[in-house]
């Protein structure tokens, strides 16, 4: 079997016993990576006066992480800047917030020569190199030109937009014929595929030279839709553990005669946060006799901090909560509880697993890992119910979830009515059929499905000797 070596801006495998705090997608590369013996190679998330390219190698249970450090500039340009300012609220539909900043191009094309000159001495030939995410568009391009002619295959976390959005981005075909430097391009649903195959059919001049692969720039490669998922297996474990299960009674204790509704993201604009605000208020409003008898627990540690958007919008949410709390608080009752803290995901497991309702309304995302944690975590015998965005990409496999419009307070707050109201027999219905596509599309399943194609026939040439 080839060697993996997976490729992401940030490096952070579990560090260990016990230790639990890490996201759902360093989880997954985490575990996608461990049967490969792969190695793991990214930023530290640390910065140095001066780039020199040096390697800090670490081995943790069988995955070696190999990280650098970037300088000031660096994060600037690259990370706050081209990745976070320009492509993720443009990918996000958020052209309102896109900075179209040259500097902030030149950095990340910057960083990605970094990143391939650094990487470029740890591939041996028979290396699979999978590279992950917006950051890193431009990898296998630096690496071609450095000469590497390993399989390289690029896997979107978050949405492809729309032609006509994505063409609002200067430089857009600069970005596209870079990827036509992998041999695999995947994205998370085929709506997001779709969307790529037609900006290369109509803007590029490009073809379907045969299904699932695309020629164009004078190269061919694969495209494919690979929806990533929880690491069903361990989430299962961790829900029997210590620490989930007294965060459970914690909650249950803490919502006597009350359903809890939960909703945890990072705090994000893509997430739809304000929104969900408003529709909860709005079901407090409309509701009076259900009033007292509901909580909502939304979880948001804040990320992105020197990005400007982000602290608007930690702005809005604190006006918001404290509006809601301001208009319906009584002594011994407040409705909605916001917390900016992360959590162990053991911990996490538990607090989903005692609430009645999750609410997961992001604007639009690429897949939402939180949908299928909060259907992983319910008991089978009385499970809750998922409120879920038809703009996340999870909303193709979890069609058995309420499905909302984000954007209309007015139909989350019927959601949270009907999800409060709901018989035991359709929850059980709903939940199950969710339940099991969880199970099966697992992040096992997403990582075997894009290792296979990455390393089985290629369009730009012969089958892998393995
Ligand atoms: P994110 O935008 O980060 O990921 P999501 O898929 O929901 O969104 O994953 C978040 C992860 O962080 C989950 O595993 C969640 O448990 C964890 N998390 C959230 N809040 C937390 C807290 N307070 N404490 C601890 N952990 C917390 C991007 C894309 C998504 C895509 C994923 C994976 O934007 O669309 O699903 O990558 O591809």
């Amino acid at each position: 079997m080839s060697r993996l070596i997976v490729v992401s801006n940030r490096v952070n495998p579990p560090s260990g016993e016990g230790e639990e705090t890490v996201g759902g997608l360093a989880m997954a590369l985490a575990a996608a990576l461990r049967e490969y013996s792969g190695l793991w190679f990214g930023w530290s998330g640390k910065t140095t006066k001066k780039f020199t390219g040096a390697l800090q190698m670490e081995k943790i249970d069988g995955v070696t992480a190999a990280v650098i450090d970037l300088e000031a500039q660096d994060l600037d340009e690259y990370y706050n800047g081209y990745a976070n300012k320009t492509l993720w609220p443009l990918f996000h539909y958020r052209t309102d917030l896109t900075a179209y900043d040259r500097i902030y191009g030149e950095g990340y094309s910057r960083v990605n020569k970094r990143f391939a000159e650094t990487l470029r001495p740890l591939i041996e030939p028979d290396d699979l190199i999978w590279v992950h995410d917006y950051h890193l568009i431009p990898l296998a391009r630096e690496l071609r030109a450095l000469g590497v002619k390993n399989r390289i295959g690029f896997f979107l976390h978050i949405p492809w937009p729309a032609h006509q959005v994505f063409t609002t981005l200067p430089g857009h075909s600069r970005l596209v014929e870079a990827m036509f430097d992998y041999d695999l391009v995947g994205f998370q649903t085929a709506e997001y595929r779709h969307a790529f195959e037609e900006y290369v059919l109509s803007e590029a001049g490009g073809a379907q030279s045969a299904p699932g692969q695309l020629s164009a720039y004078g190269r061919t490669l694969k495209v494919g839709a690979f929806p990533i998922g929880i690491d069903a297996k361990d989430f299962a474990r961790m829900l029997k553990s210590p620490k989930a299960r007294r965060m459970h009674d914690l909650m249950t204790a803490a919502t006597v005669f009350r359903s809890l509704i939960v909703g945890v993201d990072r705090l994000d604009y893509s997430k739809g946060l304000p929104e969900r605000f408003e529709g909860y208020e709005r079901f407090l409003a409309d509701n009076p006799d259900m009033r007292r008898e509901v909580l909502m627990l939304q979880i948001a540690p804040v990320s992105r901090e020197s990005v400007e958007a982000y602290q608007d919008i930690r702005g809005r949410l604190d006006a918001l909560s404290g509006r809601i709390n301001g208009e319906y608080a009584d002594v011994d009752w407040n409705p909605i509880r916001y917390v900016n803290k992360n959590y162990r995901r053991d911990e996490l497991a538990g607090i989903y697993g005692a609430a009645r309702v999750g609410l997961v309304t992001p604007l639009r995302d690429g897949m939402n890992l939180v949908a299928k944690e909060f259907v992983a975590a319910q008991p089978p015998e009385d499970p809750g119910v998922l409120i879920l965005s038809r703009f996340a990409g999870a909303a193709g496999q979890m069609g058995q979830a309420l499905l909302v419009n984000p954007n209309s307070p007015e139909e989350i707050a019927d959601a949270i009515k009907r999800a409060l109201s709901m018989e035991k027999a359709e929850r059980i219905r709903r939940w199950s059929a969710l339940f099991e596509n969880v199970q099966r599309e697992d992040v096992t399943a997403w990582r075997d499905a894009f290792v296979n194609a990455l390393a089985g026939p290629v369009a730009n040439g012969a089958a892998l000797a393995s």
